[in-house]
């Protein structure tokens, strides 16, 4: 080859390698991840609610993935939202509660009940975390958080919170992420606390303009299908963390009147609000409106949609504000109706329509999962510290079992629903909680109990010495934060 080959040899490959990565980057997906808060697993029509009305939900399922087995990271929220944003599961991040947690925001006479106390966890998404959003950004996308946040300290003090904002964590735009948990309301203009607003004073809701009239999720689904167009030539990623279905249970008037005409028919509704079937309904319509939108752009084909919840359904008991039945308990506890949540993969370009799987799955798998998709990277240290794992063959192929052993939960606190400090592991069909103030164990086979009723840790000591290990392993694994005695029971007494 003379010195002219060897210029035309190089150009060439210069020329191949810039078309491969252009080729790459036009064929990264978009990201899509709609993140409904507290929706539990039969809050759909597809996982088996007879009252919700839920199309659009239902053809995602129908057009791509459905997880039968998939589980919250935690059974409250902010705990699963961290492990979302870093693939971190709450045992290891130590945000092991909502922030800032029942504990802080309960009476002395509450705390005086109980006999232990929650250890010192971290009541914010660590600076020190990259989030999904910065890797992605650094891999090329546009970034946008819309919705629910709930990752800042509480602190009243914007300068403080200000670098915990999406803003900067790596999302360019932030549509009403803010320090809460919940609105004020769902209608506008959304008010909590006094009469300007906490959220409007720190300059996180659109103007105005923007948003006079309009029912929170109707406008902030207005905003995701406005950045969809603007950056339909571009990779994006769309976090979308709906504020519903969480508290304050306000469904739309119009639909709140079909629920209240359609329970007026029977008695034998498993949900039997009509105000939060109409909350569940309006995510719903919203889903439907951000599916349309791809379609319309001619994106659909290769966006990556993630439909998932942060933590189980609320549970009263009485249907309200809705029912996890056949799942035991709701929102806050250790058994399934805590963390068992409903969870569609819909990517035609890589999944196959319509299919089904049982392979358990946990909220910090869709970190390395989209990692992968993407093509965006995470320092090693960060790698090396996931707890999740890369669903993508079970996307390609969703007969295949993912090589894992267990799924770990990890709930030093109380809850306001009732829960104890516990934690939990899943490994096969086999469950194990262990409740902290007796220090007990208790046992369930979910192949044939999945409502959590006959415990067998008396009839199955050794297993229940197995899965004891498990936990305890796990424990040691993270140098989890365990309860401590309380000192106000003590006190008490
Ligand atoms: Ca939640």
């Amino acid at each position: 080859m003379n010195y002219k080959n060897i210029s035309l040899y190089f150009f060439s490959i210069l020329v191949l390698a810039t078309n491969v990565l252009a080729a790459d980057t036009k064929s990264q997906p978009n990201i899509v991840i709609l993140f409904v808060d507290d929706m539990g697993w039969v809050d759909t029509g597809v996982t088996g609610s007879d009252l919700y009305r839920t199309p659009n939900i239902d053809r995602l399922a129908d057009e791509g993935l459905l997880f039968t087995d998939a589980y919250s990271a935690s059974n409250v929220c902010s705990p699963s939202r961290v492990a979302l944003m870093t693939g971190l599961a709450p045992d290891r991040s130590r945000v092991s509660d909502w922030i800032d947690g029942q504990w802080a925001n309960s009476d002395k006479a509450w705390r005086a009940e109980k006999p232990l106390q929650p250890p010192e966890w971290t009541k914010e998404l660590e600076l020190h975390h990259d989030t999904m959003a910065d890797l992605l950004n650094e891999a090329g996308y546009r970034t946008a958080h819309i919705g629910k946040w709930h990752l800042t300290p509480r602190i009243y003090d914007h300068e403080i919170v200000e670098p915990y904002y999406p803003y900067n964590r790596g999302f360019e735009v932030n549509i009403a992420g803010n320090m809460w948990g919940a609105p004020g309301s769902y209608f506008w203009p959304y008010h909590r606390n006094n009469a300007e607003g906490f959220e409007r004073r720190i300059g996180n809701f659109p103007p105005e303009e923007e948003t006079e009239g309009l029912y929170l999720t109707n406008m902030l689904t207005n905003h995701a299908v406005r950045l969809i167009q603007a950056w339909k030539n571009e990779p994006f990623f769309l976090h979308f963390s709906y504020y519903q279905v969480h508290t304050p249970i306000q469904g739309r008037s119009d639909m709140v009147y079909h629920y209240k005409q359609k329970l007026a028919t029977s008695e034998d509704f498993l949900q039997t609000d009509p105000q939060y079937a109409a909350m569940v309904e309006a995510v719903d319509h919203s889903v439907g409106r951000v599916h349309a939108k791809l379609e319309e752009l001619g994106l659909d084909e290769n966006t990556l949609i993630i439909f998932t919840s942060d933590n189980g359904g609320k549970d009263r008991g009485d249907g309200t504000p809705t029912n996890n039945f056949p799942l035991r308990e709701g929102k806050g506890s250790a058994y399934e109706g805590g963390i068992r949540v409903p969870a569609i993969v819909r990517w035609p370009t890589v999944v196959p329509a319509g299919t089904v799987t049982g392979e358990p799955i946990i909220t910090h798998d869709f970190f390395p999962t989209i990692l992968k998709a993407s093509g965006a990277k995470a320092d090693p240290e960060h790698l090396a510290s996931l707890d999740g794992l890369s669903l993508m063959p079970l996307l390609e192929d969703p007969s295949v079992s993912l090589d894992r052993k267990a799924l770990y939960w990890h709930y030093p606190h109380y809850h306001g629903g009732g829960a104890t400090p516990h934690s939990a592991v899943r490994t096969g069909d086999w469950k194990a909680i262990h409740f902290y103030e007796d220090d007990r164990i208790e046992l369930y086979n979910l192949a044939d109990d999945l409502g959590e009723q006959n415990d067998l840790s008396e009839k199955m000591p050794r297993k229940a010495a197995e899965m004891r290990e498990i936990i305890e392993a796990r424990r040691e694994d993270v140098n989890a934060q365990d309860p401590e005695p309380n000192p106000l029971y003590s006190m008490e007494e």
